[in-house]
């Protein structure tokens, strides 16, 4: 709060094609900030694709703006909120460097550069970190905003079934008090248009087992969280230990690893599935990343989904060469 007084405006940058859980902390942040006295924008690059998400937005109010790097200059204070400088998964020009740092990856050196930086790799979610200085600083959030930390802390915990704190769960016990359960209800069920089940049924159709894990190439896909969403859904296979999925969005090929092995790390994984042309990074049970593509055609885009899987089967140590077996076909049916 001393460092937000005295200025006018902040800008919160969240990570691109934001989740629940940076959509509620950056919200949180700006009540911070309007406490203060201090006008606050969220920005964000990519988009909001996801239903959730979008129900999310439309409760909270807020306004989310795409970030661009002349505008980000016109601000007194800039933040960055469930992402780090350098992270590669937000569009913040990498000149600027933010006051603020709030988030829950691991630490990133760039980030000691910030004025200000409260990064606990331990919590769950960014929300409860934030949930946090709100009660310090007195603030009862809207029934909205507290809904939508409490859908931020559970939907990046999977409900406490992921890496999460005593801090998380006891955020969640004080949320659910202010949290309105109709809207929970909406957000959850939130509406889908018709990609989402063409991609979903890409996803299935393309995924391949090897040993145990399970890749699928969802090809040309109509919103970048699609990813994360089938690599979650994918590792609930009963033999999956790993799970990659990979699609491409505006030039760039997204994926998203998720391993349930107690010491995997997804986020190292990431980084080496991105490779030195792309980012990735991320926790220890779920990470993910991009590498962009230097061309538009389906065959590079083909080969490029099939380099980095090869590095996400060498990363974690499924060494072998075979091309998979499909995970469902008509063969599979008749044989069960
Ligand atoms: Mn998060």
């Amino acid at each position: 709060m001393r460092l937000l007084k005295g200025s006018k405006s902040l800008l919160v940058v969240m990570q691109d094609n934001p989740d629940p859980d940076a959509i509620a902390a950056a919200a949180a942040l700006r009540e911070l900030a309007n406490a203060a006295g201090v006008t606050c924008s969220i920005a964000h690059g990519g988009n909001v694709g996801r239903g959730e998400n979008r129900a999310l937005v439309k409760y909270l109010g807020v306004n989310l703006r795409p970030l661009s790097p002349t505008g980000a200059k016109k601000y007194d204070r800039i933040a960055l909120v469930d992402t780090q400088p350098g992270a590669g998964n937000n569009s913040l020009p990498a000149e600027i460097v933010p006051d603020i740092v709030i988030d829950h990856h691991p630490m990133r050196s760039a980030t000691r550069r910030a004025h200000f930086f409260d990064v606990r790799s331990r919590y769950g979610a960014a929300s409860s970190i934030l949930w946090e200085y709100l009660c310090r600083a007195g603030i009862v959030p809207s029934a909205p905003l507290a809904t939508a930390l409490l859908y931020g802390i559970r939907s990046d915990t999977q409900d406490l079934g992921r890496a999460s704190c005593q801090a998380d769960a006891q955020a969640i016990g004080q949320l659910y008090e202010l949290a309105n359960n109709r809207m929970l209800g909406h957000i959850q069920m939130g509406e889908v248009s018709p990609n989402y089940f063409q991609a979903m049924w890409d996803a299935l159709h393309n995924a391949r087992l090897y040993g145990r894990c399970i890749v699928s190439d969802l090809g040309r896909v109509y919103n970048a969280d699609m990813m994360a969403e089938m690599a979650d859904l994918l590792l609930r296979h009963e033999a999956s230990d790993w799970t990659l999925s990979l699609g491409a969005v505006d030039g760039l090929l997204f994926f998203s690893v998720r391993t349930d092995t107690p010491a995997g790390r997804a986020d190292l994984v990431a980084r080496q599935i991105a490779g030195s042309r792309g980012a990735g990074g991320g926790h220890p049970e779920s990470g993910g990343g991009r590498i962009p593509l230097a061309s538009d055609s389906d065959d590079y885009r083909r080969r490029e989904a099939r380099a980095a899987t090869r590095r996400f089967l060498r990363a974690v140590g499924q060494n072998n060469n075979s091309r998979g077996v499909p995970l469902v076909s008509e063969a599979n049916k008749e044989r069960s």
